[in-house]
């Protein structure tokens, strides 16, 4: 069986104190209860604070860890400064509101980092002194950004998911935090990060590529060495729960007098955590609106408003209960009568049976959140309502809409349409809300909390296997085993070499003459070894390669394998070849390049390439694939390659490539060692053109169909520093 660790700010069971002891009670809330039927059929722990500051439990430390124990619970104990600034501070204060596109509510303040960073420690310390290699560990939310990283160095051995229960904002927002690299950092620990929807992984996907530079293929970040998989897991409520009849015996007072004070008057249900991302001010106004405008209607309805208290000890969050309570005392004040006010108003946590039965009796569930990650009260009210006989209006700014698209849509700050979506609800025939209300129910019955963790699950333990089938390859340059071994036994040796990102990293040694000239060193060290013939690779001309390494006494390839030159002989082209088509494809690049600011095209003797490597990383994406699109017609009728490189879109002849360049060497006798080296696609045609015994060696990550990996072009240049001095 898997052994999970589930890693959360929370405890799915909070300690509370009663006099001089204390008592352990389950939480309530999405995700305790969403996994608890997981957690108890894997071998799980959670570990998370265990919600009082640890003065608190002060000489209780034992009683608290043996009580949580049982519940395979592990407590974080975090004393109240650091609470205050990690968890009321920068989790709540700063995180919290800019991702919810509240940016003039974030405090930007170095001190809540530094306790943020400190708690994010504190649990790292406690996981990593769990974990055993292949644990499964999932990390939760927005309070523990940084501990992926943090577990990544010190446990490789176990693969880390990360689900992000909020919106990720778009990047425009995100670059407003002054951590924003730090953060990302230590998402990108993790090998899988899921988000409720698309929009959010999309701009996290964005803020990767922005501000660290990452590439990305597809839903995956490359990162170094490493691959993060991202995606989309739309967080779900148990579907059986829920869909239940609600137990009225168990149901309390309040279930009573909910139903004296409604008569024969129609229900609205509002369900919220006191927040000011839930809408909660905004629907009152829409509420008071429908009552100006619809004075039939007055009398007829009972809004019921439902608000857990939160982080009460956060100002924003203390004036807003301030400014609810007003307002509903204004409006009741208003429209309601002595023996009737159009709003009961309840700011309490209700037991589920109290909760669920005011879902089923509910005509109308308004969930308007001006933000919201996914908002799991709007398919609890669907669910519950299994007669058929409600209607949800939802807000479109809640991560739920994707799934629940049959409900009535607003714009939550769009009062006048949310009075008219209310109106439109009471309204509504049997058959229509029957029709809707069951398409959205079938929906959340296939994709359940269940089904929500079992996929999350599932597709780290995907990931997992890939990444250690990609890992098969690493290869130490200290210790390079049986590559040095079959090196040093054979008589002739053909070695292959591409040059920009594998020999030299464009990042770090570009125009660095000492990198060149130790180099060159290098290549004419291995060159010189009897039996050796060493051929470096690239794209550039040859006029450009030759200035960087020379040229006399090598063996090279120019124009990714138009120009072939032998050592001591002269640059010849591997076939007659055609440029006229140039004239033709030159001023459709150039049309691109100038739209697209940052983008240029060079000119080489047998091809044209479009390079964005300094354009905006979006644009370019934009840019890259219209060009794709454009050149594909005239490519085929001329026999043209189009190819996709780092950051660059090269059109060149047909069959022209690296592969068939190598094929020069590979023919000219029997070798007994040959060894390739590249770092993007265009040497994964090399590769492929090598017979099944070559050492192919990929420089960094990403996929690849090379045996072996190293990280970077430092590594390889070690690796042939030993391959060089062993066999003098
Ligand atoms: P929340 O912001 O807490 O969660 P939500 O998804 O609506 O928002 O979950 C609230 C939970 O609290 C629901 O399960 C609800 O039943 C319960 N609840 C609300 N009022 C209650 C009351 N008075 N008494 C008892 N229980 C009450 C965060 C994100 C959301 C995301 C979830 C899950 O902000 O966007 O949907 O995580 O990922």
């Amino acid at each position: 069986m898997k052994t999970f660790l589930i890693a959360s700010n929370r405890l799915p069971a909070k300690i509370k104190r009663s006099e001089e002891d204390v008592i352990l009670e389950p939480s309530v809330g999405g995700l305790a209860t969403g996994l608890r039927s997981f957690y108890q059929s894997y071998d799980c722990s959670w570990i998370g604070w265990p919600g009082l500051p640890s003065e608190e439990l002060d000489g209780l430390e034992d009683k608290v860890a043996g009580l949580l124990e049982q519940e395979s619970c592990v407590p974080v104990h975090l004393p109240s400064n650091l609470l205050n600034g990690y968890y009321y501070g920068y989790a709540n204060r700063t995180i919290w509101p800019l991702f919810h596109y509240f940016q003039h509510l974030a405090d930007f303040d170095s001190r809540l980092w530094e306790s943020y960073r400190e708690a994010n420690h504190r649990f790292a310390d406690t996981v990593a002194s769990l974990a055993a290699p292949g644990n499964f560990i999932w990390v939760h939310d927005y309070h523990l950004m940084l501990l992926p990283r943090l577990l990544k160095e010190r446990l490789p051995d176990c693969p880390i998911g990360y689900f992000l229960h909020i919106p990720f904002p778009s990047f425009e927002l995100f670059r407003l935090l002054p951590e924003r690299e730090e953060i990302l950092d230590g998402l990108l620990g993790s090998d899988l990060v899921g988000f409720h929807s698309y929009e959010y992984a999309r701009h996290f996907l964005s803020s990767a590529l922005r501000l660290k530079g990452c590439d990305i293929e597809l839903n995956k970040v490359l990162v170094g060495n490493r691959t993060v998989k991202v995606d989309v897991f739309p967080m779900s409520i148990d579907y059986d729960q829920f869909s239940s009849p609600p137990d009225l015996d168990r149901a309390g007072e309040i279930i009573k007098d909910a139903r004296q004070r409604l008569g024969d008057r129609k229900m609205i249900l509002s369900v919220d955590r006191l927040d000011y991302t839930k809408g909660i001010i905004q629907r009152l106004q829409a509420f008071e609106l429908f009552l100006e405008r619809n004075p039939a209607l007055r009398d007829k309805v009972l809004l019921v408003l439902l608000v857990v208290p939160s982080r009460i000890a956060v100002p924003q969050y203390a004036r807003l209960k301030k400014d609810i309570d007003e307002l509903v005392g204004k409006i009741n004040g208003r429209y309601g009568g002595v023996a009737y006010a159009p709003i009961a108003y309840l700011y309490r946590s209700l037991d589920f049976p109290d909760l669920h039965a005011l879902y089923g009796m509910a005509d109308v569930g308004l969930v308007t959140p001006v933000r919201d990650g996914m908002n799991l009260v709007a398919k609890e009210y669907v669910t519950a309502k299994s007669n058929g006989r409600g209607m949800l209006i939802l807000s479109e700014m809640a991560g739920a809409v994707m799934e629940l698209g049959e409900a009535i849509m607003v714009n939550p700050n769009n009062h006048g349409q949310v009075a008219d979506a209310i109106v439109q609800a009471l309204q509504m025939d049997e058959e229509e809300r029957e029709t809707r209300m069951r398409a959205m129910q079938d929906r959340i019955r296939r994709y359940d909390v269940t089904r929500w963790a079992e996929d999350f699950t599932e597709s780290l333990d995907n990931c997992w296997v890939e990444l250690r089938q990609e890992q098969a390859a690493e290869l130490d340059p200290e210790e390079p085993g049986k590559i040095l071994e079959e090196y040093l036994k054979a008589e002739n040796s053909l070695i292959l070499l591409d040059y920009d990102g594998t020999l030299i990293d464009p990042a770090e040694d570009a125009e660095s003459e000492a990198i060149d000239s130790r180099l060159r060193d290098l290549i004419i060290s291995l060159t010189n070894i009897e039996g050796n013939t060493v051929v470096v690779l690239s794209g550039r001309t040859k006029e450009d390669l030759e200035q960087s390494v020379g040229s006399e006494d090598l063996n090279l390839v120019a124009e990714h394998g138009v120009w072939l030159h032998d050592v001591g002989g002269k640059w010849r082209m591997i076939a007659p070849l055609d440029n006229r088509w140039k004239e033709d494809i030159h001023p459709i690049l150039r049309f691109y390049a100038d739209r697209t600011p940052g983008a240029y095209v060079q000119e080489k003797d047998y091809s044209l390439v479009l390079h964005y490597r300094k354009s905006e990383p979006d644009l370019a994406t934009i840019r890259s694939s219209e060009l794709l699109e454009a050149l594909l017609p005239s490519a085929s009728q001329m026999d043209l390659d189009v190819l996709e490189g780092e950051k660059l879109i090269e059109v060149r002849n047909r069959d022209v490539h690296k592969g068939r360049a190598a094929l020069h060497w590979l023919e000219k006798k029997r070798w007994g060692f040959i060894m390739v080296a590249g770092d993007d696609t265009t040497d994964e045609d090399t590769f492929r053109a090598m017979p099944d015994r070559t050492f192919s060696v990929k420089v960094g990550g990403g996929h690849t169909s090379a045996r072996y990996r190293v990280k970077s072009a430092n590594e390889l240049r070690s690796l042939l520093w030993r391959m060089a001095n062993k066999k003098v």
